[in-house]
């Protein structure tokens, strides 16, 4: 039998064809009726079925006894217990006490997703975090401070641009983020063909890079200090283009003062780019016909990431190239989470609260991870005691892990709803396995919104009945709030139980079809509701991005706002590092991570057909800077850093840039306790034993895993 389904695991959302045979999944293909991924498909959607059949994934509840044994448990039991250890907790400690980390894959399954809103009423803790201070926060915050909305969130049209500068992205390995774009090497390659120009700015020369017209190194850590520099050449030079966004926004005399001092050839010794090439790259910018300046996960996790989303965006609104075809467009998705959001008041927040250990700042109701540990380490009034992660494995994804396993390990109380018995899960008291994302339904309630089409696709599940005592993520954490509730006594009049009680009575379906009336394609419209998506299996075309300021705008003053006070702020905090010396210290080694479009964050390698080869955890050293070391290819070397050592092969290569090394995320599969048997045999070790959770974005909280100082030597 033939059967349409959407890949779940990354952001390009692509269209699956698979053929099932007796309840197997025997063959996996794009599927090419699909408006947007067009058959487009890469090596992780066979392994969709790995994670499926997988031998170690969880079946069931398990609890975990004082003696540390593992055993089955019923859902009743299980659920009963959480609650009330939860609720226990809570009432000796206070509602901070207990904390919660959500992990990507929440971000992928909107049904989840949306009960984690139900689940954060009910906790009523300011403890919350997620791996979003790990990753995008800083595009979040720009676009809070300047388009006044969170999820106003704007992606580059590929499809149409002429020129696309990319900051610290490598779609070639990660398919592309905040840009969901299938086949984003096909986009890039089309560019090129019709005349256009890839530009790659990078401090290694990436698959991405290879494939551009040009590349640049850039030193981990200097964005900021570029983009000011590339703003300054703009400014200094007279190339702003006039347009309509002079009539929707303001601050742009303060844009051009934050600028001041910041030439191309002041930093260049920093940056590590010439002066001659960021004026060129301000120049063909501002001359393009239309252009795209796109940034992603390198310029945001790093210590100034909060300054490079906000400069990015001010960037290619000055220049014209905002809010256009070509440049830089606000998708237009089915079903609207940002203005769902705003009926009820939700764009988004800041500084509302600040962690109690290091004083961080609160974004959108989240504590930045990087004070996760602290807060489990530190004795005293609110101390974290008990936490819930939800689909997330923090001890290898977050800064200075380790730290992190053993807070983890001295917690009175941790539940964990999670396919595996992980690095992370390990130190839960019960896990709460969910159904297997061939299980359950898909639609891309986030990531339409980020893509560079405008398309619906919703997939049932492959499977009806899933296998083994699994329930799906969403009902297990509403049962979650509900019972802790209930523990808690007093439901009435809680705005939690009403949020819990109307998630569960709604159910995500019917969610989804309310928002896809209410929507921009819903009645009146073209009428899409969830029945027209279940008829349409290959999803749905709803055309190409379209101008939507100063529309969408969602400022109290309904402004876009080139220059937020807080930011411009922050660049005295910029210029005070560059300018001592602390930005990019000279002569030792700093740090970046690396994605293999093989491998996805840390759980993808239980697939033995992901994994096999050659082992990918290796660390990428410039000959030059091996050399100088006594290292040879191939050779064993210890990393060190101040948080900690990790030992792995080291692969010389000349695509590095100089005083740069490079090590993978996501790896370190040899924890005792965790049941990953695939993983193990190839575990390699943790990137984030190394990263440092006071090296991180101070005004956002983002963490800072780029340019981080290590050493390295032989071992
Ligand atoms: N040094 C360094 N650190 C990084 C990064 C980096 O590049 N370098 N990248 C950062 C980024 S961008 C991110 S997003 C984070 C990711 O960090 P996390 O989100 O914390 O971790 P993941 O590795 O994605 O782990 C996902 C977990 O969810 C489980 N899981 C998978 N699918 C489901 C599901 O459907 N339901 C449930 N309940 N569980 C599920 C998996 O078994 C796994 O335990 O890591 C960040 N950390
Ligand atoms: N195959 C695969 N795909 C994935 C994932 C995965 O783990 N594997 N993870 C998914 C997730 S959760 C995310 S968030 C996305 C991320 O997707 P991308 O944003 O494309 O992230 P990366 O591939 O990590 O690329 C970041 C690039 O930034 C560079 N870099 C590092 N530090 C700096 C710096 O200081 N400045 C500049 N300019 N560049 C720097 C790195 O060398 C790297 O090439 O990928 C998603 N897709
Ligand atoms: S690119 Fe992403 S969505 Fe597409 S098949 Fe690969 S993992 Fe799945
Ligand atoms: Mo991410």
């Amino acid at each position: 039998m033939r059967r349409s389904l959407t890949c779940s695991l990354c952001e390009a959302l692509c269209g699956l064809e698979v053929e099932v045979d007796g309840g197997a999944v025997t063959s996996v293909r794009g599927d090419a009726e699909d408006p947007l991924s067009r058959g487009h498909i890469c090596p992780k959607a066979v392994a969709l079925t790995d994670l499926h059949d997988d031998p170690d994934r969880l079946k069931g509840p398990m609890r975990r006894d004082a003696q540390g044994q593992w055993s089955p448990v019923s859902w009743g039991e299980a659920l009963g217990e959480v609650s009330r250890r939860l609720a226990q907790v809570q009432a000796e400690h206070g509602r901070d006490a207990v904390g919660l980390y959500v992990g990507n894959p929440m971000a992928h399954n909107f049904s989840g997703a949306l009960a984690l809103q139900a689940l954060k009423q009910a906790l009523g803790s300011r403890n919350l975090t997620s791996a979003t201070s790990a990753d995008q926060l800083p595009h979040m915050f720009a676009a809070l401070l300047m388009f006044g909305h969170q999820l106003a969130l704007p992606v580059p049209d590929v499809d149409r641009t002429d020129l696309m500068i990319i900051v610290g992205a490598n779609p070639a390995a990660s398919n592309g983020s905040l840009m969901t774009a299938p086949g984003i090497m096909k986009r890039l390659a089309a560019i090129r063909s019709r005349g256009g120009e890839v530009i790659v700015l990078d401090p290694r020369r990436t698959r991405t890079a290879e494939a551009a017209d040009a590349h640049y190194f850039i030193r981990p850590g200097t964005d900021a200090l570029f983009l000011l520099a590339m703003l300054h050449v703009i400014f200094e030079e007279g190339l702003t283009r006039p347009g309509l966004w002079q009539g929707y926004s303001k601050g742009l005399s303060a844009l051009k003062g934050a600028a001041l001092g910041f030439s191309p050839e002041a930093v260049a010794a920093a940056v590590g780019v010439e002066a001659e090439v960021t004026r060129g790259l301000a120049r063909k910018m501002a001359r393009a016909r239309s252009a795209a300046l796109y940034g992603r996960f390198g310029i945001c996790t790093q210590r100034f990431g909060g300054l490079c989303a906000w400069l990015i965006n001010a960037i290619n609104v000055v220049t014209g190239h905002f809010d256009r075809p070509g440049g830089l467009m606000f998708a237009r998705p089915a079903a609207d989470l940002a203005d769902l959001a705003s009926l009820v008041g939700q764009r988004g927040s800041y500084d509302r609260w600040r962690s109690r250990v290091s004083n961080l700042p609160e974004f959108s109701g989240e504590l930045p991870v990087s004070a996760l540990a602290e807060e489990m380490l530190t004795p005293g009034p609110g101390q974290l005691r008990a936490l819930i992660t939800v689909a997330g494995n923090p001890a290898l994804s977050t800064p200075n892990g380790a730290q992190l396993d053993r807070a983890m390990a001295s917690l009175d109380f941790m539940v964990a709803v999670d396919l595996y018995l992980n690095e992370t899960t390990r130190h839960a008291h019960i896990i709460l396995p969910p159904v297997s994302p061939l299980e359950r339904d898909h639609y891309g309630l986030i990531f339409h919104a980020l893509a560079v089409r405008n398309t619906a696709r919703f997939s049932p599940p492959l499977f009806d009945s899933p296998v083994g005592d699994v329930r799906p993520d969403w009902s297990i954490i509403l049962d979650m709030a509900r019972g802790l509730l209930k523990a808690r006594g007093g439901i009435e009049g809680h705005l939690g139980a009403l949020a819990v009680g109307a998630m569960a009575r709604v159910g995500p379906r019917r969610w989804l079809d309310a928002a896809l009336r209410v929507g921009p394609y819903g009645i009146g419209a073209q009428g899409l509701t969830l029945d027209r998506l279940l008829e349409a299996p290959h999803g749905i075309d709803l055309g190409p991005l379209t101008p939507a300021l100063p529309e969408r705008l969602q400022s109290p003053d309904g402004l876009l706002d080139l220059a937020p006070d807080v930011l411009v702020a922050d660049v005295e905090r910029l210029r005070e590092a560059w300018t001592s010396g602390s930005l990019a210290p000279a002569g030792g080694l700093a740090l970046i991570g690396r994605r293999d479009l093989r491998s996805l964050n840390s759980w993808m390698h239980n697939s033995d057909r992901l994994v096999r080869g050659q082992p990918r955890c290796t660390l990428l050293i410039h000959p030059d800077d091996a050399g100088a070391r006594g290292i040879a290819d191939g050779q064993r070397v210890s990393i060190t850093s101040r948080t900690g050592a990790v030992e792995v092969d080291a692969a010389l290569d000349a695509a590095m840039m100089p005083g740069v090394v490079s090590l993978p995320h996501g790896w370190g599969h040899d924890r005792p306790g965790a049941a990953l048997s695939v993983a193990a045999r190839r575990p390699g070790a943790s990137v984030n034993d190394l990263t440092d959770e006071i090296h991180l974005d101070t005004l956002t909280g983002t963490a800072g895993f780029s340019g981080v100082p290590v050493e390295v030597a032989p071992a």
